[in-house]
């Protein structure tokens, strides 16, 4: 069996290689995929997402451990998909139209991903439209609408009335700077989150 905790360390630290060459290893040791999914990678995650919630870490050091974990999963991904290990949820997520941010929605997605879900970021400037045509087309249960200008965030509302005219029934979240949870509650989101760490339990949540 495999140091599954060290490859949880690599991950955390942001050791690429440490990660790639402790996955390659769990796998030819035969552990089971769902344990070094688990354990290993989202274990680090997970780590490095409670120490950026107490402030013990920042952006930089968790976007370089999604990075760790993203190389690793790679090498995963087609064991995942023969030994039918399912995502915790399925979430969609874009910036809304006439919005060309898109560093905080990169680091929602990157902590969703860590966390188990299957991810879909379908980009930014991206007009209700296109939010639904994706929705339907991805069927996924949890929608993710960022927005960092105040000229943008009408672009929730009427994301959200599209989506919901549409028949979409997925739960919809927001964020970004400028957003706030009264704003979630104005225009009917079903949850508004301030960081992508708790974005995380935000999403666990509303796919429980
Ligand atoms: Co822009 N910009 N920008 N900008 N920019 C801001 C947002 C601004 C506050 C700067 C300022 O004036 N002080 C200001 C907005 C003012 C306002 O509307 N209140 C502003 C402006 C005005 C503009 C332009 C209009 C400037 C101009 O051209 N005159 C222009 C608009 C372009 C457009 O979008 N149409 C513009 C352009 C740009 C750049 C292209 C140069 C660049 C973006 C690069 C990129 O994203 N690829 C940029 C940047 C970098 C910023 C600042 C400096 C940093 C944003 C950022 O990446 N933060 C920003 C000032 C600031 O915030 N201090 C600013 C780091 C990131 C990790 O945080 O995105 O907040 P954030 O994401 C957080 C949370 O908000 C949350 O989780 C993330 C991680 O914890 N979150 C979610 C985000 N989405 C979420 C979704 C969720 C849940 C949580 O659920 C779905």
């Amino acid at each position: 069996m495999a140091d599954l905790k060290a490859l949880a360390e690599a991950v955390m630290k942001g050791n690429q290689s440490g990660a790639l060459e402790l996955t390659k290893a769990a796998l030819s040791d035969g552990d089971p995929v769902k344990s070094i999914l688990n354990e290993g990678l989202i274990g680090g995650m997970d780590i490095i997402a409670a120490r950026w919630k107490k402030n013990e870490v920042y952006i930089p050091e968790v976007l370089i451990a999604a990075r760790a974990m993203k190389t690793a999963m790679a090498l995963l991904e087609p064991e995942l998909v023969k030994a039918g290990v399912e995502p915790i949820g399925t979430f969609m997520i874009g910036t809304v139209a006439g919005d060309l941010h898109d560093i905080g929605k990169n680091l929602v997605a990157m902590m969703l991903k860590g966390a188990g879900f299957q991810v879909f970021d379908v980009g930014i400037d991206v007009p209700p439209e296109k939010f639904v045509e994706q929705a339907k087309a991805t069927g996924v249960r949890l929608i993710g609408l960022s927005a960092l200008l105040t000229t943008t965030m009408p672009g929730m509302e009427t994301s959200i009335k599209a989506l919901k005219d549409a028949g979409v029934s997925a739960k919809i979240m927001i964020g970004g700077a400028p957003v706030t949870q009264a704003y979630a509650d104005k225009i009917g989101a079903d949850g508004y989150s301030a960081d992508a760490a708790s974005a995380v339990d935000l999403a666990k949540r509303l796919t429980a």
